[in-house]
């Protein structure tokens, strides 16, 4: 059933949405009781790598954690679809003397994170940790420990603030690890200063997406802003059934820019690190005559010249914690597409809350 685009203020999902900058604070708040992240911080020697492991939207928080816990620990991550544990178990093996899994599932039922996480665990004696938004889950049975993000749980069947949720949480434990206070402090600093700010960033969206359609919509980010990317063209699709990608920015121009036209919405998760060059390919696309969004934390004169949509977020800290924020205008885009096209974000087409196999 269509949502009446007066009457989305009252979708679940839409409500979460808009919950994440005071969620965040109360998770920030669990985490420091919670005994799972010292088990997870239990450390033998450094020569530690990691191995992130989920499924559709939690593959993509992988994908950004595994990124965020290699640049605040120095140790060797990276992220595997529940799948490739299963069908191409050999591909799991490193020679690294302790490899560690994390496998995150909001529902902690996904039957390939739950078999992914009982072979690593039972068959490839991997020490197995779980990051999870429900409790006494099939994933926690299959687990060494299990990290339970109660707070953070979502009716909605698209995943918002758990995505957001168990990033900031990963990247919090990281940040710990590596014994890196501020890092944490900044996190919830960021966090009340973000939810003071959803408000205009969804009125801003809103209004955007309302004044333009398009038939294509594609997401670039560098470092850990590709995952992010990933999980916004997902989101877009998942709300809108609209057709969505997602690139590393400066592999846009490798080909993919061939579809640029007044008709695209290419959305920029402009880094700190990487932004002179960056810019260089928003200017590229602008030419070209694709309509761009730039989410940042600080805009100038240039991302200014050469976006339709400027969204600045302001926050304190390093760029690394704003990196859950960045997804926020992306929930957002594809809600208010969804809405726009007579859809009900809150019941997708095709999908279900979890993905449950015989
Ligand atoms: C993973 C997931 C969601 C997707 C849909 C189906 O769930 O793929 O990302 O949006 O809801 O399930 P989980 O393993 O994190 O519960």
């Amino acid at each position: 059933m269509a949502i009446k685009p007066t009457g989305y203020a009252r979708s679940e999902t839409y409500k979460e949405i808009l919950s994440q900058g005071d969620v965040w604070q109360s998770v920030l708040h669990e985490l420091k009781r919670s005994t799972s992240v010292e088990q997870i911080l239990r450390s033998n020697n450094r020569k530690t790598s990691w191995l992130f492991v989920g499924c559709g939207t939690s593959f993509y928080l992988a994908d950004a954690a595994a990124t965020s816990w290699t640049l605040l620990t120095g140790e060797p991550a990276r992220a595997v679809p529940g799948s490739e544990i299963l069908l191409y178990p050999a591909l799991t093996r490193s020679n690294s003397t302790d490899l560690r899994a994390i496998v995150i599932s909001r529902s902690g039922r996904t039957s390939e994170a739950v078999r992914a996480a009982h072979v690593l665990r039972k068959k490839m004696q991997i020490p197995t940790i779980g990051i999870t938004c429900a409790e006494k889950s099939e994933l926690e049975g299959e687990c060494d420990s299990t990290l339970v993000l109660k707070t953070a749980d979502e009716k909605s069947t698209v995943m918002t603030r758990s995505f957001t949720s168990m990033l900031i949480s990963l990247q919090w434990t990281a940040a710990r690890r590596a014994g890196n206070a501020e890092f944490c402090n900044s996190l919830q600093e960021m966090a009340i200063q973000f939810a003071a700010r959803i408000g205009s960033l969804a009125e801003y969206m809103e209004a955007f997406v309302e004044s333009r359609s398009f038939e294509d919509y594609v997401f670039l980010g560098q470092g850990p802003f590709h995952g992010i990317a990933r999980e916004a063209a997902l989101k877009v699709m998942e709300m809108s059934c609209s057709y969505s990608q997602s690139f590393h920015t400066l592999e846009f121009r490798h080909g993919p820019k061939a579809i640029v036209s007044p008709r695209t919405a290419l959305t920029f998760f402009l880094s700190q690190s990487g932004l002179p060059s960056e810019i260089e390919v928003l200017e590229e696309m602008k030419e070209l005559g694709g309509i761009t969004i730039s989410v940042c934390n600080v805009a100038n004169e240039s991302i200014r010249r050469t976006s339709d949509l400027v969204l600045e977020l302001n926050l304190p800290g390093d760029e690394l914690t704003h990196l859950a924020s960045h997804i926020v205008p992306s929930q957002l885009m594809g809600f208010f597409t969804g809405v726009g096209k007579g859809l009900n974000p809150d019941q997708p087409k095709n999908l279900t809350r979890v993905v449950v196999l015989d």
